[in-house]
Order: C-alpha cells, then sequence, then structure tokens
C-alpha cells in the first residue's frame, strides 16, 4: 500500500469543497426530469442532506444556495439549522436566467428597466449574504445572442462593466463577486462571457474584490483547462471552481467520472498555483444527479477530488524538475504520470478511519439508513431550480 506522508495528509485534513443545494434536488434534461425518491421539499431539507455528504467525508463544511430557488422567510433560521447540523451557508448563486423579461439579456440588456432589474436581483443577493454570512456572490450569465448582427456585441460588453460595476459596490468588506464564464448555451452564437479572459477582463476593471470563476464544464472539448488555472492563479485572479465533470456540453456530471487525468492535471496547477487549503480560492461542485441517487453522488464526488489531490500531492516535485531542467522528456512525463497512476485509496480510507470516519463513506451511506428514512418521510420532492 501506498503511504501517504503526515505532510500530505496534514494538507488533505485542510481540504473543504462546498455543495451545491441544487444538487440535492431533481433534475434532468429537456427531454425528461426524473424524480428521486426522498428529494427534499425545501432548503432546509437540501442542507440536511448535504450535512450528512460531510458528516461521512468530512469534506463539504458548507452548502451554496441558488436565489430564488432557495430562498426562504428567514435566512438566519436556515443559517442556525445548518450551523446545528455542522454546516454552514456558502456562496450564493443569483438568478437572471428564468424570468420573461431576460429573453434578450439581463445585466446586459439594453432595456434600462430589464438591467434595472437583474441589478436589483443582485443587491438583494447579497441582502442574503448579509444574513447567511456567506461571502461569495457568484454570478452566471445566460446572456448572449443567437444570430450575428442580432445586437451590438461591445455595447452589451459596456453595459455589463457599469451593471458589474454598482453591484461590485455594493459588496461589503470581507464579500467577494466571482464572475463564471462559459462558451456556449442558452446563447448559441455569442455569449456576453464566453471565456477566462472576458471574465478576468470584466473583473479587473472593477477590483481586488472580484474574482474569476473557473466551471470546469464550460470549456470547448479539447480545452487545456490546466493552463487556465495555471494563468488565473498566476494573476491572483482564480477566485473558485465548479467542478463536475463533462463529454460533450455542460453536462454536470460527477467531477472526476469522465476524465480522471484532467482532474488530477487541474489539481496539480492548483498546488504549483498555491491554491490549495488557500481562502482566496473556493472549491465548490456545480453538478446535477439525474439518474443517480444525489446523496451518494455527492459523496462520490468529494472522494473523487480528495483521491486525485492526494495523487496530485504525490507528485516527486524534484524529480519532476530535474527532468525538466535536463530537458529530460519521458523522464519527466513518467515522473507525472507515477503520482497520477498511484492508488491512493486504501491510505486514504484507513486514514479516514484513524480520525473517527467511515473508511468507505458510500458503504457506511448505505448502511446508515438515512436515504430509507428520507424516502418514507418526504413525499413530493421538487425539482432543482424550483424548490420552496
Ligand atoms: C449553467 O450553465 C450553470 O450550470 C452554471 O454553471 C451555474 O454555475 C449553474 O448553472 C448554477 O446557476
Ligand atoms: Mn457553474
Ligand atoms: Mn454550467
Amino acid at each position: 500500500m501506498t503511504a501517504l506522508s503526515p505532510e500530505i495528509l496534514n494538507t488533505l485534513e485542510k481540504q473543504t469543497i462546498e455543495l451545491p443545494s441544487w444538487a440535492f434536488g431533481n433534475s434532468g434534461t429537456r427531454f425528461k426530469v426524473f424524480t428521486t425518491p426522498g428529494t427534499p421539499r425545501d432548503p432546509f431539507e437540501k442542507v440536511a442532506d448535504a450535512a450528512q455528504v460531510n458528516a461521512l467525508t468530512g469534506l463539504a463544511p458548507s452548502v451554496a444556495l441558488h436565489i430564488p430557488w432557495d430562498l426562504v422567510d428567514d435566512f438566519d433560521a436556515l443559517r442556525r439549522h445548518a450551523e446545528g447540523l455542522g454546516v454552514r451557508l456558502g456562496t450564493i448563486n443569483s438568478n437572471a436566467f428564468q424570468d420573461d423579461d431576460y429573453k434578450f439579456g439581463s445585466l446586459t440588456s439594453a432595456d434600462d428597466t430589464v438591467r434595472r432589474k437583474a441589478i436589483d436581483h443582485h443587491l438583494a443577493c447579497i441582502d442574503v449574504m448579509d444574513a447567511t454570512g456567506s461571502r461569495d456572490l457568484k454570478i452566471w450569465l445566460a446572456d448572449g445572442t443567437n444570430y450575428p448582427g442580432q445586437d451590438d456585441m461591445r455595447a452589451r460588453q459596456d453595459r455589463l462593466h457599469e451593471s458589474l460595476t454598482e453591484i461590485y459596490a455594493r459588496l461589503g468588506d470581507e464579500q467577494r463577486l466571482v464572475l463564471e464564464y462559459k462558451f456556449f448555451e442558452p446563447a448559441f452564437y455569442h455569449t456576453d462571457v464566453p471565456d477566462w479572459g472576458t471574465s478576468y477582463a470584466q473583473v479587473s476593471a472593477l477590483g481586488d474584490k472580484a474574482m474569476v470563476c473557473l466551471d470546469t464544464g464550460h470549456h470547448a472539448p479539447g480545452t487545456n483547462i490546466e493552463f487556465i488555472v495555471m494563468q488565473l492563479l498566476r494573476l491572483g485572479k482564480l477566485g473558485s471552481f465548479d467542478f463536475n465533470s463533462r463529454f460533450y456540453a455542460d453536462d454536470d456530471l460527477i467531477v472526476g467520472a469522465a476524465d480522471p487525468f484532467q482532474l488530477f492535471r487541474i489539481l496539480v496547477e492548483v498546488i504549483r498555483g498555491g491554491g490549495l487549503n488557500n481562502p482566496d480560492v473556493a472549491f465548490m461542485l456545480d453538478q446535477c444527479h439525474n439518474i443517480e441517487k444525489k446523496i451518494p453522488g455527492q459523496i462520490r464526488s468529494v472522494l473523487n477530488v480528495q483521491e486525485m489531490t492526494a495523487r496530485a500531492l504525490l507528485l516527486d516535485g524534484d524529480a519532476l524538475a530535474a527532468a525538466q531542467k535536463a530537458n529530460d522528456v519521458l523522464a519527466a512525463n513518467a515522473v507525472f504520470m507515477d503520482a497520477f497512476q498511484t492508488d491512493v485509496r486504501p491510505a486514504l480510507a484507513q486514514w479516514r478511519e484513524s480520525r473517527g470516519l467511515p473508511a468507505d463513506p458510500m458503504a457506511a451511506y448505505a448502511a446508515c439508513g438515512y436515504q430509507e428514512k428520507i424516502e418514507a418521510e418526504r413525499v413530493g420532492g421538487v425539482q432543482a431550480g424550483w424548490g420552496a
């Protein structure tokens, strides 16, 4: 069994991955949303499910909320509910993509009334952050056009800057804004924040409290995502990750499922760039579980991140540097692959047990009775996105 050094274990112990509330709701494609027995009926139940993931893995102490999907009358009560279950409320995700008013844009809209509405929604999200104690406001925009000539791309970029400036001005000293990019969908010709460069340009114009959010599923096939990770860390502007994996588009599948090697390569750059256990870089999942059970889906996800982090930490930096210096291409690649191909699962299982956690969190969840309990108790779970 490969041993993990005390230094590596110490680093792993500090690792945290935020869970998205929407991962616990029913979801699907435009063809069909399949329901799962035991699905949460409100944000309180979503938080309770997220707390199960944390209890069994020790990896997920916070839950991201989506507004208005997770709107409640009393956010202080939701906050106390979370804290009572050993987790806290994390990133607040805005939603300016589901109202008819936003058909031609939200923060980029040429219609002042619509743009005002979208800005006000973000200001309301910051009010929620004040109540929940959240640090980050995450903005993903569906804004874009479908046909060349449909709108003036440059004017939209200028209006986006104006809107973000107003939102940024409302942030408290300890609060941040992270701007997520996505290369297409729902707009198919142009998207207003399509790539890291645009997000970087927009957040750089705002100030230190504005950073880029990198969603791993939001790149064209073949994109070297670890290069972007390296560059954003180098520039001090990587604010957060939305982890998931994809085969084709924005699949939102379990992180590390489609391409574990890509996750490894990303984590190598995170470590190289000082991004691991660095409070400036938030690690979050952005996933949906369309056909599998949601709680074990989330457990599998955080374990995948932990396993790849352990492998990335095993990378022999000295041997790699020596091979690179000698321009020994094959030796350098062999050092890299050695770390990737090391099975860390037995060592991690042993380590979990030594910390009072289950050696196998997946098996522990299956045996603990929670799934049976929620399936019996909860009737009428709601679709992700339309929760109470
Ligand atoms: C839409 O693409 C999206 O998946 C973005 O990644 C957001 O982070 C997420 O929805 C939640 O709004
Ligand atoms: Mn995302
Ligand atoms: Mn997405």
